[in-house]
C-alpha cells in the first residue's frame, strides 16, 4: 500500500476507534484506541517525521494517563473533550504536512517505492542571521553537491507555503537566544510538523538547549561543528533505518490464541509467523530469523521452558529474546522460567499495550546489539562481513529476469592523500564518499564499507547500463568535490570496476569480476568506470580525464 494511503488509512482506524469509544466508552475500546494512536507514532517514526512523531507521543502520554482500569470507564466528558481536541491537532498537522509530490531528477535511477516520495523531499530550508551569511553560503555549495535543493531565508521572515522541507536548519548570531527566537521556531514548528528542525549554533548552557528544544528543535549542534555535521544529520535522514520490519515468532499451540496474539501484532506493524505444532520450532526459527520468540508455557509433548534450554544450548540462538506467555500465575514458577533461559514472563489473558511494549523495547535492544557487530564506524556503512551476507541474499532472490548489478569503488592515490595531509583529512575524504554515495543511492541500493578505502555496492531492479551512468555520475560528482584540509582544499577521484547478474551467477563470482573490473579501469589510468565485459559497450561517455588531487 503507497505510505500516503497508510497513512489516511492509520488516522482513518484512529478517528473510527476514537469516535466508537466516545459512543460506548468501554475499556477495551480505550485499549484500542490507544493501540492505534502507538501504531501511528511508530509509522511516522520509520518514516523519519519528527514533528508528527511528537504530536502522536503527545496523544499517546495522554491516553496513557487517563488508560487506568475497566472502572475507569467511561471517561468524564471534559478528558474527552480534551482527548478530542488533541486527535483533531493531530489530524490537522498529517493535512498540512503532505508534502506535493517531489519531481526527480530525470535521470536519476527510478524509485520505486511512494514511501520513498513522501519522505523524501530534498529541499532544505536555511534561516540564517544576516552575520552568518557566509556559513549559509558553504552549507548551500555542500549541500549542492549532495543533491539537496536548499532555500535560504532571512531570521524571522516569512515561509513559502508551497514546500516542505525534509530539514530546516537555524543558523542564529552568536550568543542570541531570546524569547523571540523561541517564538519564532515555535511558529515554524507550527509549520513544518514533519521536517527535522536543526539549529546551528548550540549554547553550551543545558537550560538554554531545554528551552530551545521545548520550543520545537529537534537537534541542536555548536556552531564549530560546522556544516560537516549538519551535512550527516540531513543525510541520514534520507536513509531508511530499518527497512525490515521486527519479526516475531509466536509458538502457542491454540489457534484462537496465536489469532489474537497476532492481531495485536500486525496492528503495531510486527510481523509474525505462528508454530502450531512445538516439534517444528527448530525448522520455523531457522527459516523465518526471528527477533523475538512468544513462547507459550503449556503445550503437548513439551513445555515452553524445555523448548527454551534447547534453543539456548545452540550458539546461533543464545542471546535471542525469548518471552513467555503463559497463564500461570504461580510466582515460583515465573522465577524457575527466568531463570531457565527466559528474558521476560507475560500473562495470560495479555494486555495488548503491555505486550507490544515488552516485545518492541527487546527487539530494539537485540538489534542494536546486532547493528553494532554489523556497521562500520568511520562511515555509519554496513561493514564487510554485513555487505558480503546481503549480497548474498541479494542473489538469492534474484530471478533469471532480474537484474542486479555490482560495483567495487576504490578511491584513487589514497596513500599519498594520507602522506600529504595526514590521516584525519584521509578519513574525512572516506566520509564525504560515504555520504555521496548514501545521498545519491536509493535505499534499496546496497551500500558497504569493504575495506579503509573500498566501498561495495548493488544496485537492484536497473538495467546495468543504466546502473553504470548512475555510478558514473557519482564518480564525476566526486571528483569535482572539494574536501576541506587545513591549508585549502583537496580534490580526489575514485575508480570502479561494475559487474552484473546474470553474467555471474554467485556473490562471489559477482565481486571477483567487479574487483577485476577496478584493476582494469586503475590500470587504463584511474577516475573511470569499467566493466567486466562488453555489457556496457552501449554506453561509453567521453574519455575521462585522469586528475590528480593536488
Ligand atoms: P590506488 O589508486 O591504486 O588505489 O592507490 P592507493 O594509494 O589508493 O592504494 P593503496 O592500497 O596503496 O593505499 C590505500 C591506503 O589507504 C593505505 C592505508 O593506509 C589507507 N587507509 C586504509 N584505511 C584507512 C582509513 O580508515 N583512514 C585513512 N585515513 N586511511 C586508510
Ligand atoms: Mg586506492
Amino acid at each position: 500500500m503507497p505510505a500516503r494511503d497508510e497513512i489516511k488509512n492509520r488516522i482513518h482506524v484512529l478517528r473510527t476507534r476514537w469516535e466508537s469509544y466516545v459512543a460506548d466508552g468501554t475499556f477495551d475500546q480505550f485499549i484500542e484506541f490507544t493501540v492505534a494512536i502507538n501504531s501511528l507514532a511508530e509509522h511516522f517514526n520509520r518514516m523519519r517525521l519528527p514533528g508528527l512523531v511528537r504530536i502522536c507521543e503527545g496523544l499517546e502520554k495522554a491516553a496513557l494517563t487517563y488508560l487506568g482500569t475497566p472502572a475507569s470507564h467511561p471517561l468524564g466528558q471534559q478528558v474527552i473533550a480534551a482527548l478530542q481536541r488533541q486527535v483533531d491537532t493531530l489530524a490537522g498537522a498529517i493535512a498540512n504536512s503532505q508534502p506535493k509530490l517531489q519531481k526527480r531528477r530525470a535521470d536519476d535511477a527510478p524509485r520505486e517505492t511512494p514511501d520513498a516520495e513522501w519522505v523524501k523531499p530534498r529541499s532544505v530550508w536555511l534561516i540564517v542571521a544576516p552575520e552568518m551569511q557566509s556559513m549559509a553560503d558553504a552549507l548551500t555549495r555542500q549541500m549542492g553537491f549532495f543533491g539537496f535543493k536548499t532555500l535560504a531565508l532571512p531570521w524571522g521572515g516569512a515561509k513559502p507555503d508551497d514546500d516542505m522541507p525534509l530539514a530546516v536548519i537555524f543558523i542564529p548570531a552568536p550568543d542570541t537566544t531570546s524569547a523571540a527566537e523561541h517564538a519564532y521556531i515555535a511558529k515554524v514548528r507550527t509549520r513544518c510538523a514533519a521536517s527535522q528542525l536543526i539549529y546551528l549554533g548550540a549554547p553550551s548552557d543545558i537550560e538554554a538547549i531545554v528551552e530551545l528544544m521545548r520550543a520545537g528543535l529537534d537537534v541542536t549542534l555548536p556552531q564549530e561543528e560546522g556544516a560537516s555535521t549538519v551535512l550527516s544529520c540531513v543525510l541520514d535522514l534520507v536513509q531508511n533505518h530499518e527497512p525490515d520490519k521486527y519479526r516475531v515468532l509466536v509458538v502457542e499451540d491454540s489457534r484462537v490464541a496465536a489469532t489474537l496474539i497476532q492481531r495485536t501484532l500486525a496492528e503495531h506493524n510486527l510481523d509474525s509467523q505462528v508454530v502450531l505444532d512445538p516439534r517444528k520450532l527448530l525448522e520455523e526459527v531457522e527459516s523465518y530469523r526471528p527477533d523475538l520468540i512468544l513462547m507459550d508455557m503449556h503445550m503437548p509433548r513439551f513445555n515452553g521452558v524445555e523448548a527454551t534450554r534447547v534453543l539456548r544450548q545452540m550458539a546461533a540462538y543464545k542471546s535471542l529474546p525469548i518471552v513467555y506467555l503463559s497463564g500461570e500465575a504461580d510466582i515460583g514458577m515465573q522465577v524457575e522460567a527466568l531463570r531457565l533461559g527466559g528474558d521476560q514472563f507475560l500473562s495470560k489473558p495479555f494486555n495488548p499495550v503491555l505486550l507490544t511494549a515488552v516485545v518492541k523495547t527487546k527487539i530494539e535492544r537485540f538489534r542494536e546489539m546486532q547493528r553494532s557487530t554489523r556497521v562500520d564506524g568511520l562511515t555509519g556503512l554496513m561493514n564487510h562481513t554485513a555487505a558480503k551476507s546481503l549480497l548474498k541474499s541479494m542473489m538469492e532472490r534474484c530471478e533469471p529476469t532480474d537484474s542486479l548489478t555490482v560495483a567495487m569503488i576504490d578511491i584513487d592515490h589514497f596513500k599519498s592523500i594520507n602522506d600529504t595531509y595526514g590521516h584525519p583529512v584521509g578519513d574525512q575524504v572516506i566520509r564525504s564518499l560515504a555520504w555521496l554515495l548514501k545521498g545519491r543511492l536509493r535505499s534499496t541500493d546496497l551500500i558497504g564499507r569493504y575495506g579503509g578505502e573500498e566501498f561495495l555496492i548493488a544496485l537492484p531492479g536497473i538495467a546495468p547500463q543504466q546502473a553504470l551512468q548512475v555510478i558514473d555520475r557519482i564518480r564525476n560528482d566526486f571528483s569535482i568535490l572539494p574536501h576541506a584540509h587545513p591549508s585549502g582544499t583537496l580534490f580526489a577521484s575514485f575508480s570502479a570496476g561494475v559487474a552484473a547478474w546474470p553474467n555471474f551467477d554467485t556473490a562471489a563470482s559477482l565481486t571477483e569480476a567487479a574487483d577485476h573490473a577496478l584493476l582494469q579501469a586503475k590500470r587504463y589510468g584511474r577516475n573511470r568506470v569499467e566493466s567486466s565485459e562488453n555489457l556496457f559497450t552501449m554506453y561509453r561517455e567521453k574519455e575521462p580525464e585522469v586528475q590528480q588531487h593536488h
